[in-house]
């Protein structure tokens, strides 16, 4: 039977304020999406290109990574002008073109809110750094040396902060005689919210946006623009040289008066907007405080238990998950959002490395690519698709270390190599977990460099694209593109994927992930072997008597329906729906 003959529970989706559960989001990272002009950058232009693409997917959003003015430093995670688009991406008329054609083709378009810090070279730092009498001074996190030390020499940073991206957390201003607060590259010194007018000129502009027509922000790193007043020293870990600062600079004392502020400031009374946070380090206790309705802060946050699992002392010395982690783990926020609040569902994104080459199995290529997304969008939550993700993309096949351009990787390889790691070993870290992995050009078609550009890519396209493109994918029953428009088709069609309560079925193997959705009389079973070998499920009886018989498979990665309790072959997923008691209503 196929999707259209099923019929559903009638769900009325107009003038849902919480929309965005029927919704798919699309992350675009500019620079690597498309460039038009040939100068190996993707653009905004390149963007409008392509939009015919996410057409085709079925997504409802997309969010931007940043296009601001910047020096480049983190890729536009460094903003010196927010009321402005960065040359390389273009400018403002060509932005509100994009959005028209967004709009036209009945998408929305989120922008990325990076307001934990700005770049040196923002206007606002000129001003702070320039003398400690300036009127902007407070607007950024000065301390003087530590006691006992002269500014400038080792140890005598304020705190003993290790910053994300290797080194200490402050950097020394000869010209003030004060260390500076940076959490990530010394290029993005940390904004103090304390200072109420730095707050009120963060919501003046994101106004501004608004006005311009956006529909909403993701918000980068957002748990951390409260740090504890006295930015206390963190636990120091054996052979490392800095501390852990996340307990005093995440979640701190003011964090949710400052989004409750925000929300009352930008988003009252402005309609079917998205407002999503980026929150490392979240705990499950903390996230309903983020995106329950009645507290009034954002609508969904990003967790980030599941991309830190494979980490050990740090993410650069990765390790092999063990079948079942990732599925508890995902199942455990499943439940921990089930009453309260809702989950972003994202398996990878510009930070991560691919999810086929992380979670999967390139052996198994495009299995795993589409297990893993079933079990993903199929889940309580609102899926996010990051580009390339969708063709099944993979890690980037980088050796050398000229390969790479992301400061976090090369800071590292800096850092680490001084300490004396093997650089080999260091190699092999950036191998598996670099961002850069996220960020080669998306493959278009087996051209030289997959049609991303007409010049030099700014990083090097994967010579996989020979291969692994959407011109290949496109209207190919059993491709990853097509598996993924099934999927987002079926949060849009089947109210029980977007509403219905999640139970993980126990199926008697950990490789095997196994879940319920339910809504009303609707069901929704997702069966999905995810690991390299065959698994025969043992299946609740209550479930087996439930189902069998009853089952309608809708969507599978394998081709064959041999009933839900039948061997799973390597990476096989299966959905079925069905319905308690009396035939369901169309909608
Ligand atoms: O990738 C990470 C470092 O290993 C993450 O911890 C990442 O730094 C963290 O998720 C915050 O990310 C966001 O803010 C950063 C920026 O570099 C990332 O690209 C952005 O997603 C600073 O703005």
């Amino acid at each position: 039977m196929s999707l259209s003959e099923v019929r559903f529970t009638a769900v009325d989706s107009r003038d849902r304020s919480d929309w965005w559960k029927r919704a798919v989001i699309y992350q675009i990272y500019p620079r690597s999406f498309q460039d038009s002009n040939g100068d190996g950058v993707g653009d905004l232009r390149g963007i409008r290109q392509r939009l015919d693409h996410l057409v085709r997917l079925g997504v409802d959003v997309i969010w931007l990574s940043p296009i601001y003015r910047s020096p480049q430093a983190d890729n536009g995670y460094d903003i010196s002008d927010y009321q402005d688009i960065d040359p390389a991406f273009g400018d403002l008329d060509e932005f509100d073109a994009l959005l028209a054609d967004v709009h036209a083709r009945g998408m929305k378009l989120i922008m990325d809110l990076v307001v934990n810090h700005t770049s040196d070279e923002h206007p606002w730092f000129v001003e702070s750094r320039s003398a400690t009498a300036a009127p902007k001074r407070d607007w950024y996190i000065w301390r003087p040396p530590r006691a006992g030390f002269v500014g400038g020499e080792p140890g005598a940073e304020p705190n003993n902060w290790e910053s994300f991206f290797s080194g200490p957390t402050w950097t020394w201003d000869e010209r003030t005689g004060a260390y500076y607060l940076h959490l990530f590259a010394q290029k993005q010194p940390d904004l103090n919210w304390e200072n109420p007018e730095v707050r009120e000129a963060v919501y003046a502009m994101m106004r501004w946006w608004l006005e311009r027509g956006v529909d909403g922000f993701r918000m980068d790193v957002i748990n951390l623009i409260s740090k504890h007043p006295t930015l206390p020293d963190g636990p120091v870990a054996r052979d490392r040289a800095y501390g852990d600062g996340f307990a005093y600079y995440s979640a701190g004392p003011r964090l949710h008066e400052y989004l409750q502020e925000m929300r009352r400031e930008v988003f009252d009374g402005r309609g079917a907007l998205l407002t999503v946070g980026e929150t490392p380090g979240v705990t499950m206790d903390e996230a309903p405080l983020f995106s329950d309705p009645a507290r009034r802060e954002l609508d969904m946050i990003f967790q980030f238990e599941h991309v830190g699992l494979d980490h050990t002392d740090g993410k650069f010395h990765p390790r092999r998950l063990q079948p079942g982690e990732l599925a508890a783990s995902l199942t455990a926020w499943q439940d921990a959002l089930a009453q309260t609040g809702w989950n972003s569902l994202y398996l990878s994104n510009h930070d991560q490395p691919r999810p086929v080459t992380r979670f999967g199995d390139e052996a198994w290529w495009r299995e795993s690519a589409t297990a893993l997304a079933t079990v993903l969008h199929l889940q309580r939550g609102t899926p996010y698709v990051y580009q390339g993700e969708e063709l099944g993309m993979t890690n980037a096949p980088f050796t050398r270390i000229d390969e790479y351009r992301d400061v976090e990787s090369l800071n590292h390889f800096t850092e680490a190599t001084r300490r004396g790691e093997d650089p080999d070993a260091v190699m092999s870290g950036l191998a598996a977990m670099s961002r850069d992995h996220a960020r080669t050009p998306v493959q278009w078609d087996a051209t030289e460099n997959a049609g991303f550009t007409t010049g030099a890519p700014w990083i090097d396209v994967n010579p996989n694209h020979t291969t692994i493109n959407a011109a290949a994918q496109y209207d190919d029953p059993g491709s990853v593109f097509e598996h993924y428009r099934a999927l987002i088709d079926l949060r849009h069609r089947l109210p029980v994927v977007a509403d219905g309560d999640f139970t993980r079925i126990d199926a008697g193997n950990p490789a095997i992930f196994a879940f319920e959705r339910a809504l009303r009389e609707d069901r929704l079973l997702v069966i999905a072997n995810l690991s390299s070998s065959p698994v025969d499920p043992v299946l609740p009886d209550e479930l087996r008597q439930r189902w069998d018989g009853s089952a309608t498979m809708i969507l599978t990665n394998c081709g064959v329906d041999l009933g839900i309790s039948a061997t799973l072959s390597a990476w096989e997923a299966k959905v079925y729906v069905g319905h308690l008691g009396k035939p369901c209503i169309a909608r």
